[in-house]
């Protein structure tokens, strides 16, 4: 390799993922934000029968009765809501909202617990602290002044608790709106929609138990050593059972390809380490579904010539439909196409499906590099139609296995956040509480973001998130929230959403999932449901950060009895004690039957999965194959030329929109966000060197002129023709109308660019 010039901060990472440095990171988490004696015993408290839940990603614990799974991820999403620093209203009496917008992401966050609810005043361009009652008021008394409930949007942060969503819900459709933008329509949308046309569900198949008798797994589009670091553990072991691990990634990401356990006396004590992917794919950005037909189309060949033994005949021929057209469309996709598409080989595809062939039992896990994309949806339902043809699904062993974000996104859906209810759910709410839930479809949250460019929508309730900064096209979505009315944003930390403030604008600190909850019937436990449809309760431990901090259900119901005087609902009983809030989840949604007595039991239970006893829920009682068309997402842009793919992505020390610091260590990349990752032949075709500052142009069909400018470009092991940039500073990038028509999900993985040497300053 030629030598290169030094660039700073970036500094090549040999060694594997997990293992003494994730200890050390841990520990400087901890040090940053917590006193040192209180830290290990919040940390133990995690994902414990008597503790709380982690609010850092879906992944489940065994039983949730384990002892406790060291992650340093996890850790740090427990020490920054569990910091020591503070943010009240002195600190607002001394500085202006617009001297604010000018601090980082990372230092509004890093101010600390936010104490105060709080009330923008124009006049003094500042926040001032507010009684709860007085918020509550005037927010009911401008919403009850809206022209139209529809006005008003709803959005939910997947970290919200069951409790609080179904409030949230129910406050929502009592007031007159189904406008319920959520993250997961930035997230896994193109699984809730794509699953259940395949398999019935929208959700995932296996439990953790499937991973101990699984034969391969096929890994896509994740990056679990940041996002899901539970799961290493997970695929450590699988990987020590020789379990081959065949990983798509464009992107070389070291945790997939080894990692040393924490857990593991002996790797901790030999600096050993264990191999994750068996293989790994550098497929293009947005070559998956290509890849996919290929290994397929393989499938299909080795079955004719081998007499029928590959595919699984009998179960095709019960429990599906659709098969002839799948094989059709297999058989017209030519593997010139597949190569192009996916930049990968047909050898090196037929060598998946020998592998896939010869195992008894086949998982496939995935994440945002399948959903985030112009066709997210159809390539959801490629795997799903991967795993259909060897009868991988409702079987031990097997199955699909969406990483779902957020620690409950997955139950924020269940119990009823969807812009587009069912029809049986709205009659069962109907029959409940005695009023007529509206039928209309909402909006989602590229919906709800165009109607507030547009002006039609004039008020933004926030049960959490960073609402503008996780939504594309940040120069159209941060203005926008300066047209609303009203903003409500109801958070544990200050962040821009916060700031972008609208004519009325209040920011309402919350009780953190860690701390305790103490209602008038006492102590308060609530729950959540996992990637693998696990339910369970998580009781905070810590004292609160403040005490004028109030639950997420108790705000919710004060906004609904300030808005609604005449509400069905009895919300201050619901409030003095959850249990009652899940007695009334039990009588409108399925799957909940015995709901406190079922939580109450260490590990909680599990929803209805019918796939796993291959009862398929779909209109024809099949589980359903589909016919992808063609390979590309979008042929349009392909034939412009240099045209690279960018992927956003999020860094090791990021929690969404939240940065907790500014290194990226497995990456290589320290104390900076401003790069972009370049394969070494793109770097070369555009005439560039490692180090070299870049300006970043979208390709757009609308005209509207999206950059970036002056981010570094660093030479990186990625797939040629795709590159890639931290989420969210590259939203600014990301056109807000390109997107999954089927699943609204915008492609924030494969933005069409031009990348162009910065002009000489
Ligand atoms: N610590 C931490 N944990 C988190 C989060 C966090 O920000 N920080 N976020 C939570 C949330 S809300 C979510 S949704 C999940 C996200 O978890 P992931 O799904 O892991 O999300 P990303 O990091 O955005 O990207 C995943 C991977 O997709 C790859 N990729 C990009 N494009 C493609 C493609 O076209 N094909 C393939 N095969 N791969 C591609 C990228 O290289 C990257 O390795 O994590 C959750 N957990
Ligand atoms: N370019 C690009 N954009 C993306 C993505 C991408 O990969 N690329 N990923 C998308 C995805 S998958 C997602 S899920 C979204 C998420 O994006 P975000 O909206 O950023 O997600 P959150 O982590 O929910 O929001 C962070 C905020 O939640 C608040 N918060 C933290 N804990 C609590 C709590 O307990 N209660 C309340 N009420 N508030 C709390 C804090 O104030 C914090 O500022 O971003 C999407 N945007
Ligand atoms: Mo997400």
């Amino acid at each position: 390799m030629t030598t290169r010039r030094e660039v700073p901060g970036i500094r090549p990472y040999d060694g594997p993922a997990g293992g003494w440095g994730a200890l050390r990171a841990t520990a400087q988490a901890v040090r940053l934000q917590m006193e040192s004696i209180k830290a290990p015993i919040t940390l133990l408290r995690t994902n414990q029968p008597d503790g709380f839940d982690c609010p850092g990603c879906a992944w489940p614990d065994k039983e949730h009765k384990s002892t406790f799974q060291f992650c340093e991820n996890g850790a740090k999403a427990v020490t920054w809501e569990a910091t020591t620093k503070r943010v009240g209203p002195e600190f607002f009496e001394n500085n202006t909202v617009s001297s604010l917008l000018q601090r980082s992401d990372f230092e509004l966050e890093d101010l600390g617990r936010l104490t105060h609810p709080l009330v923008y005043d124009r006049t003094t361009d500042k926040f001032r602290a507010v009684a709860w009652d007085d918020a509550f008021a005037r927010i009911g008394e401008v919403l009850r002044g809206l022209s139209s409930p529809d006005e008003a949007e709803f959005y939910t942060s997947g970290r919200a608790s069951n409790e609080a969503a179904y409030l949230f819900q129910l406050f929502a459709r009592e007031y007159g709106t189904n406008n319920f933008p959520d993250c997961s329509n930035m997230c896994h949308e193109p699984t809730s929609v794509g699953l259940p046309r395949s398999i019935g569900i929208g959700k995932g198949t296996v439990s953790l138990d499937d991973f101990d008798a699984t034969e391969l797994i096929l890994s896509i589009g994740h990056n679990p050593g940041t996002n899901h670091p539970r799961m290493m553990g997970t695929l450590h072991e699988c990987s020590r059972r020789n379990v081959p691990i065949i990983v798509f990634n464009p992107l070389r990401e070291r945790a997939l390809e080894r990692f040393a356990d924490p857990q593991s006396m002996i790797e901790m004590a030999t600096f050993g380490s264990t191999r994750i992917a068996s293989t790994y794919f550098q497929v293009d950005a947005g070559g998956d579904a290509a890849a996919l037909k290929g290994i397929m189309k393989a499938l299909l060949a080795m079955d004719a010539e081998q007499g029928n033994t590959v595919l699984d005949h009998e179960f095709i021929a019960t429990h599906t439909q659709g098969f002839e057209a799948l094989a059709a469309d297999l058989e017209a996709t030519s593997w010139e196409d597949i190569e192009k598409a996916s930049g990968l080989s047909r050898e090196d595809l037929e060598q998946v499906a020998i592998a896939y062939a010869k195992s008894n039992a086949t998982i496939v896990t995935y994440g945002m590099g399948v959903t985030q994309h112009n066709k997210g949806t159809a390539t959801v339902r490629l795997i799903a139609d991967l795993l259909l043809l060897r009868g991988n699904i409702g079987k031990p062993g097997a199955g699909i296995c969406p990483l779902r974000g957020h620690s409950n996104v997955q139950g924020n859906r269940t119990v009823g956040i969807t812009e587009k209810p069912s029809a049986t759910f709205l009659k069962q709410i109907e029959e409940v509480f005695g009023f007529e839930p509206p039928a209309a479809h909402g909006h989602d949250a590229v919906q709800a973001m165009q109607a507030m460019i547009a002006g039609t929508a004039k008020a933004l309730i926030c049960l959490g998130g960073n609402f503008a900064v996780a939504l594309p096209d940040s120069g159209q979505s941060f203005p926008a929230m300066g047209k609303l009315d009203l903003s409500v944003h109801l958070g544990t930390k200050l962040n821009r959403s916060h700031l972008l403030v609208a004519k009325e604008t209040y920011v309402l600190p919350v009780l953190g999932r860690t701390e305790l909850d103490i209602q008038a019937s006492g102590q308060q436990s609530i729950t959540v449901e996992d990637s693998m449809s696990m339910v369970h309760a998580s009781s905070g431990k810590l004292t609160p950060a403040s005490e004028h901090l109030r639950s997420e259900p108790a705000i919710v119901a004060g906004i609904a009895t300030a808005t609604l005087p005449d509400s069905k609902v009895a919300w201050k009983e619901l409030i003095a004690d959850y249990d009652k809030v899940r007695d009334l989840i039990e009588q409108t949604v399925p799957g909940f039957e015995a709901f406190n007595e079922r939580i109450r039991t260490p590990g909680g239970f599990r929803m209805p999965l019918p796939p796993t006893e291959r009862v398929w829920p779909t209109p024809s009682g099949k589980a359903i194959f589909s016919v992808y068309g063609g390979v590309q997402e979008d042929a349009d842009v392909l034939g412009a030329e240099n045209v690279l793919r960018l992927i956003t992505l999020r860094s090791h020390d990021q929690y969404n929109t939240t940065i907790y610091a500014l290194d990226d260590r497995y990456r290589g990349v320290f104390g900076r966000r401003d790069v972009l990752f370049m394969n070494e032949d793109d770097l070369a075709e555009q005439g560039l060197e490692h180090g070299d500052l870049v300006d970043i142009e979208t390709i757009t069909s609308s005209g509207r002129q999206l950059r970036l400018e002056n981010i570094t470009a660093i030479a990186y092991n990625i797939a040629k023709g795709s590159v890639g940039a931290y989420y969210p500073e590259a939203n600014v990038l990301v056109p807000l109308d390109y997107l999954d028509k089927e699943s609204g999900t915008p492609s924030y993985k494969s933005v069409p660019v031009h990348v162009l040497r910065s002009a000489e300053t």
